[in-house]
């Protein structure tokens, strides 16, 4: 007779499934679009039951995901902080259910860092250094002052706060020379991105630099770059972050001078890290798990294009 099986016979009658409940924070950009894949593709390939929710970027909607994980007794609660702000309150209730947390992508402010076991994440600020610097290399020879306009991420964010912060610092210790002339959030999306440029195009004729703080608000801003009249790459330099396709498309073209490589695939990482959190192993992981990434400048971007994963 057939023997009925379940995922327990298979492992000689071990440990259950493990149950991850993940909140992402919405479907806003290329980036988010890939992470959510390379999330699920981990689960599926962990053996991992996942259960997934998004957010459409409102804290709201991610607290009560989180707290719906509670309810249904999920072995692990992970999630991508929209904002830094306003977690204490379900991280704690999560804690009193005795569900270990683990955050991916974004980071958040706590005063008690018990409420989460380690972060699978970039370091931000970083990328906004390496923009920066990547800004040194596009402007190689360029003197005078370079006007520059900066398209911020969601307000908020862990990302958007330490980019801004990475490339300030730069410009502060070696460039007098640069000046941000205008500064505003796009919400890491397309339409934030031509919408906020195409403001700033009116209010000032002599931008030098676009710095925008990821390829999605980049490719918007480049609309309204050629609309205004002007050729994105040459009239406008663009430094941009990320690395999606449709990013490395605008610079094989070179709209966008150069990109700063922020990589989404942190799906295995994070399932590697659910197997050991969930065997109470927790404790041997470090607080941050950074991902590994690097920097293309337009002339590479055709080479890179078909080895590229998202
Ligand atoms: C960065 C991630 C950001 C991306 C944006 O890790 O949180 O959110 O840079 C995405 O594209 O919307």
């Amino acid at each position: 007779p057939a023997k009925s099986s379940s995922s327990s016979d298979k492992t000689g009658g071990g440990s259950k499934q493990i149950t991850l409940g993940f909140s992402q924070v919405g479907s806003e950009s290329g980036w988010r679009a890939a992470n959510t894949q390379s999330v699920k593709e981990a689960a599926k390939a962990a053996g991992i039951n996942l259960k997934f929710s998004d957010a459409q970027q409102k804290q709201e909607n991610q607290i009560s995901a989180i707290r719906s994980y509670i309810a249904q007794k999920v072995d692990v609660i992970s999630f991508s902080p929209v904002v830094v702000t306003g977690w204490d309150t379900v991280l704690k209730e999560a804690k009193a259910a005795g569900i270990p947390v683990i955050l991916t992508d974004r980071s958040v402010e706590t005063s008690d860092p018990s409420l989460y076991v380690t972060l699978v994440g970039s370091d931000f600020e970083i990328e906004g250094e390496r923009a920066a610097h990547m800004l040194e290399k596009v402007l190689a020879g360029h003197t005078g002052p370079v006007k520059i306009a900066q398209l911020e991420g969601t307000t908020g964010a862990a990302p958007a706060i330490e980019r801004a912060k990475g490339f300030a610092k730069i410009m502060k210790a070696s460039h007098p020379e640069w000046s941000i002339i205008a500064s505003q959030t796009g919400d890491f999306t397309r339409a934030g991105g031509k919408q906020v440029m195409a403001a700033f195009l009116q209010a000032h004729s002599d931008i030098d630099v676009l710095f925008s703080h990821n390829d999605d608000m980049a490719i918007g801003a480049i609309q309204s770059i050629q609309a205004a009249g002007k050729t994105p790459g040459k009239d406008i330099k663009i430094v941009s972050v990320d690395g999606v396709h449709d990013g490395f498309v605008a610079m094989s073209k070179g709209q966008i001078n150069g990109i700063v490589e922020c990589n989404p695939l942190l799906g295995p990482q994070l399932m590697d890290a659910v197997k050991t959190v969930h065997a109470g192993k927790g404790s041997t992981l470090p607080r941050w798990i950074k991902t590994q990434e690097t920097d293309y400048t337009a002339d590479q971007a055709a080479a890179a294009l078909p080895s590229r994963k998202y």
